[in-house]
C-alpha cells in the first residue's frame, strides 16, 4: 500500500505529496527616496549574481516605476536572499526593501 496512510499495521507510511516542480517567486525590489543607486546596485550584483550593466539596468527600472523583478527562485532561496538585502541594507543605513510574490 506505498504512498497511503494506514493505522492498521505496525508501520505508518507518509504521502510523499513533493512532485512536479517547486513552486517559484518574484523577488521584488522596492524603491524609496533615501537608499543611493550605487548600493541598490552593489547589493543586485552581491546578492542576485547580476552583471553591473544588467544591475543598473534593474535599479533604474525600480527608480522610475517603484518595483521590480530582480530574479525568481523557490521560497527558501527567495527568503534568503530578501533576508541578506534586509541585512546589507540595515548594516549599511539605507531603507531598502524587498519582498516577493508567487510567479
Ligand atoms: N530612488 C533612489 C534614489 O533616487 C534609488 C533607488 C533605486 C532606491 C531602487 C531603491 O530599490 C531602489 N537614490
Amino acid at each position: 500500500m506505498a504512498n497511503q496512510s494506514r493505522t492498521d499495521g505496525a508501520v505508518l507510511e507518509k504521502v510523499d505529496e513533493r512532485t512536479g516542480e517547486p513552486d517559484e517567486y518574484r523577488v521584488l525590489l522596492l524603491n524609496d527616496d533615501y537608499t543611493t543607486m550605487d548600493f541598490v546596485v552593489a547589493v543586485v550584483v552581491s546578492v542576485f549574481h547580476r552583471s553591473i550593466p544588467e544591475a543598473t539596468r534593474i535599479m533604474l527600472d525600480v527608480h522610475r516605476k517603484g518595483r521590480g523583478v530582480v530574479g525568481t527562485y523557490p521560497y527558501d532561496i527567495a527568503a534568503t536572499k530578501i533576508g541578506r538585502v534586509h541585512e546589507l541594507a540595515r548594516e549599511n543605513g539605507f531603507p531598502l526593501r524587498c519582498t516577493m510574490e508567487k510567479a
